[in-house]
């Protein structure tokens, strides 16, 4: 009997699905490959159900004869492993990012005369539908809210990009790169206070209050679904603090950065050129303390910023710092630095790592900006924040722009450099 080998990557069965069975039993014995939460990930399919719920569906299912694991997005290893007869797909994915595994999928079946069925995709309003559902379900408070811990788990490192409107987190949300065969996109969205600050033309000073905040998290949830870290400052007072972690845990923010200082704050990458006083151990103990104490779920994170290096009371007072911390409940770490060099961050992760294995470590590689992903997830980094590159970059085109319609007295001269409005559309979802 022949086989007949196809991939879901799916928490919904629609008619798409089933008609792909009914298709390949015609040719043989069907295995369906399920594809695993890491592979989902990458692919902007991020899980709503486990992923042996998953296999339990697909099992469920009539026409299926097996279901294996496929822990690659790419063809290459499963094919390799179960050599069937045949691998049947829609054709949709003649097109876009998808080509790539359709060539991993024809590279490996043409090893050994496996063949490629493809059938038209099914395109009606009721698989658009599902679609549509399981993502609008991934944008609700408590599925976005538990993501973060849940990539903490499924991902070497989380991936996290800055965002202070919708427009960036349709960036951060939609930007998919193809590279070397694989697919990858951010994991994460970081609501900067630098970066929050700047798009509202005021300093990061604490001066933007917690309410203009909420309304920038806000219109951000409202076109995406990934999760949301808040770069929370110093958390304030105590006594607004648990109320605002209280609004944040219901709207679905999935962690809050709280930073160790105290008074004015101003921003970290000005260092010692501008006075900023740490607070003291016991009191911000308290705070991270008083935060949990009022937290209504367990998915809600509160991460202790600790800012020794930045205000260069040394590595002794950072790791003291952080050990209190999580003492106190912080449910990780952010150490900061605005040194070139990663080492004395590396040291102090390294020496972190000895004694605690467990409490995630957050990094914001603004000035050691060499450093690979790779690099810091070996030595136990959790989370890379990519803090106000998006807000860099923009605004050097906005004042270019500005400056040359000036210089032109019209906008001729700009035009080659702007992206159609049509081409920027694509980006908005229509309901
Ligand atoms: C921010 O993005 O606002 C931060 C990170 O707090 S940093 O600017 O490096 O202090
Ligand atoms: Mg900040």
């Amino acid at each position: 009997m022949k086989t007949v080998y196809t991939c879901f990557c799916t928490d919904v069965i629609h008619a798409g699905h089933l008609n792909i069975i009914e298709k390949a039993r015609q040719y043989g014995r069907v295995v369906v490959g399920a594809l695993s939460d890491k592979a989902m990930i990458r692919y902007d399919r991020f899980p709503t159900i486990s992923f042996e719920e998953r296999c339990r569906l697909y099992e469920s299912l009539e026409g299926v004869d097996e279901v294996v694991v496929q822990d690659d997005m790419l063809y290459d290893d499963v094919i390799a492993r179960l050599k069937p007869d045949y691998v049947i797909h829609g054709d949709n994915w003649k097109t876009g990012p998808e080509t790539t595994l359709r060539q991993s999928a024809l590279r490996a079946l043409s090893q050994y005369g496996g063949e490629l069925i493809e059938i038209p995709y099914t395109r009606s309003d009721a698989v658009k539908k599902v679609d549509q559902v399981l993502r609008e379900k991934l944008a609700m408070p408590e599925y976005r809210r538990k993501r973060l811990k849940q990539l903490g788990k499924m991902c070497p490192i989380v991936k996290t990009i800055e965002a202070h409107s919708g427009l960036t987190g349709l960036i951060a949300e939609k930007t998919v790169v193809e590279q070397n065969g694989k697919l990858d996109q951010f994991d994460a969205m970081w609501v900067s206070s630098l970066c929050d600050s700047t798009a509202k033309g005021k300093p990061d000073i604490e001066l933007v209050d917690m309410s203009s905040r909420l309304r920038t998290i806000d219109d951000i949830m409202e076109v995406t679904t990934k999760p949301i870290i808040l770069d929370g400052d110093t958390g304030g007072l105590t006594e607004h603090f648990v109320y605002n972690v209280r609004t944040l845990e219901r709207m679905g923010v999935s962690a809050v950065i709280i930073e160790d200082k105290t008074g004015l704050k101003k921003n970290s990458l000005f260092g010692t050129e501008v006075k900023q006083t740490q607070d003291t151990i016991e009191n911000f103990c308290a705070k991270i303390s008083a935060g949990k104490k009022v937290q209504l779920t367990d998915d809600f994170m509160i991460i202790a910023r600790i800012e020794s290096l930045i205000l260069e009371k040394g590595m002794e007072d950072a790791l003291n710092r952080a050990f209190a911390y999580v003492e106190a409940g912080a449910d990780g770490i952010m150490i900061h630095s605005r040194k070139k060099d990663p080492a004395e961050i590396f040291a102090f992760c390294d020496k972190f790592r000895e004694k605690n294995q467990e409490t995630p470590i957050v990094v914001v590689p603004t000035s050691f900006n060499s450093v690979t992903e790779e690099e810091l997830a070996s030595h136990g980094i959790n989370i890379v924040i990519y803090a106000n590159q998006l807000t860099r970059s923009a605004f050097p085109a906005m004042q270019k722009t500005a400056v040359e319609i000036l210089k032109n007295h019209r906008a001729m001269e700009v035009d080659k450099t702007l992206m159609p409005f049509k081409e920027i559309i694509t980006l908005i979802d229509e309901l």
